[in-house]
């Protein structure tokens, strides 16, 4: 048996009630293997796989709050400290009701070679909790983030692994907790990014995921003889990502068409008003039905697909799609209306949104496709920028941390195309990622003996 096939073998027996995990680990493993192939012996011999895919540390803790009512209520934090070879632990903390271990371990290990795309020194973590701030009024989201940063506080620091915001985590949550740690801690230091601009935030970072999105795009499309001027574009989400990705995208020339939240989707034939919904969704933390009632040329379709989130918005005639709101969010049946309907590039924004079956299905299509290590890496690493101004106690112009995001999302892209060509599978963006990103922490790993 292939040394491959064993660690995946070896990976399902320990985490069987993982899928999510087991899902990220299949992906990169298999698309590693003519890497793999070529030391097979050595990395067996160093367990190389065994120990990429099992995480340094791992913590879970209680996270007691009073609500608004007086009541108790507790909710289970997570954070996986998961490689640490090319920098301190970095990666976003999740507030979301589906939130469990594996759910975590598959963040925390795509973290690990999307920030080594970046080129940044940065290693791969991820953290969250059980908890909804849906419906929740501001003290009673203090209460909690507060609970949980007294307890994630002994495990972090600037040095050593740095938070920021994921799903559910956005600038109040970090406000809070980073309020917390200084109160606890003492130190006013750059462990947490995606903070407010007056305390050690960096310009830029709100934007950063769905620009560097983009970005990304804008050059895989380039790279392929296409332009994206005038392109119809299917996005998903309503949140961070989608909203920024939606502005960019306008700005390049394209007409984004759909959003979607976790009860339904709106199709806007006249193209996404941004303002709108950065007010409905930033401001007022409402639902897309007033974004409906606002706009005469938009429809809303209530819905929900299994995941709740990418629902009707691919059944959308689009060039482009970018599934911008969860995991496994885009299946077999959406990517067949997508290539049914004309669609020639899928590039993820979210975490895993594409199903195994149908990133194969997109793939054998031809469909130009952009994995999310790669495509939504801008967030973390304007971080990672974040985390160099909280170094050196300056910060930087928007367009300085803009022009060096798009160098960076470029370069990503260069290096994920070239790897894909070194290792003859030319156009399998896929594969690139993986392959670029698993060399840089490899030889790192290597150099560091056993640990
Ligand atoms: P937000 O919380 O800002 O927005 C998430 C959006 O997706 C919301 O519209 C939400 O609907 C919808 N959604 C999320 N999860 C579900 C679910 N399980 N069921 C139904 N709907 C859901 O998160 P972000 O925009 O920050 O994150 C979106 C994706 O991008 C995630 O996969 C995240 O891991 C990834 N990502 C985020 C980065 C960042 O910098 N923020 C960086 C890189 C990747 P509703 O409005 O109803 O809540
Ligand atoms: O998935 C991600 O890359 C993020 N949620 C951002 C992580 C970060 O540290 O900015």
């Amino acid at each position: 048996m292939s040394y491959v096939d064993e660690v995946l073998e070896l990976v399902k027996k320990k985490n069987a009630s993982e899928p999510e995990f087991l899902q990220a680990v299949e992906e990169v493993l298999n698309s590693l293997r003519p890497v793999i192939e070529k030391n097979e012996e050595k990395y067996r011999k160093e367990a190389l796989l065994e120990r990429l895919t099992e995480p340094e540390r791992q913590i879970k803790f209680r996270v007691p709050w009073v609500d608004d009512k007086g009541q108790v209520q507790v909710n289970t934090g997570y954070r996986v400290q998961f490689n640490s070879a090319i920098g301190p632990y970095k990666g976003g903390l999740r507030l979301h009701p589906s939130v469990n271990t594996g759910i975590i371990k598959f963040l925390g290990f795509e973290q690990i070679f999307k920030n080594s795309l970046t080129g940044l020194p940065i290693g791969g973590g991820k953290g969250g909790a059980d908890f909804d701030p849906k419906g929740k009024s501001d003290r009673e989201v203090m209460a909690f983030c507060q609970s949980f940063m007294t307890e994630l506080c002994k495990y972090i620091g600037a040095d050593t692994d740095v938070p920021a915001g994921d799903i559910g985590t956005g600038a109040r949550e970090i406000g809070f907790m980073y309020g917390q740690y200084k109160r606890i801690k003492g130190l006013y230091e750059g462990v947490l990014t995606g903070k407010g601009l007056s305390y050690g935030g960096s310009l830029a970072r709100t934007e950063a995921t769905g620009y560097g999105l983009l970005y990304l795009t804008d050059e895989m499309l380039k790279a392929n003889g296409k332009d994206i001027k005038g392109k119809t574009i299917a996005v998903s989400g309503a949140g961070n990502v989608a909203i920024y990705a939606i502005q960019k995208a306008q700005q390049l020339g394209a007409k984004p068409v759909t959003c979607s939240d976790s009860t339904g989707w709106i199709y806007d034939p006249e193209g996404i008003d941004v303002a709108l919904l950065k007010e409905i969704k930033e401001v007022k933390r409402a639902r897309l039905t007033e974004y409906a009632a606002a706009r005469k040329s938009a429809e809303y379709h209530e819905g929900r697909s299994a995941q709740g989130a990418g629902s009707g918005v691919w059944s959308v005639k689009c060039d482009i799609a970018l599934p911008c709101a969860t995991q496994n969010e885009l299946d077999i049946e959406d990517a067949k209306a997508l290539v049914a309907n004309g669609c020639f590039a899928v590039a993820e924004g979210a975490n895993m949104p594409t199903t195994l079956e149908a990133t194969k299905y997109l793939q054998e299509n031809k469909i130009l496709f952009a994995p999310g290590k790669a495509a939504n890496a801008g967030g973390v690493a304007t971080s990672a920028l974040e985390m160099s101004q909280n170094s050196e106690r300056l910060s930087w112009t928007f367009e300085e941390v803009d022009s060096k995001l798009q160098n960076i999302m470029v370069n990503i892209f260069r290096n994920l195309d070239d790897a894909a060509k070194r290792y003859g599978v030319e156009g399998d963006y896929v594969a690139g990622a993986n392959i670029a990103g698993f060399e840089k922490v490899v030889n790192a790993m290597e150099a560091q003996g056993i640990v």
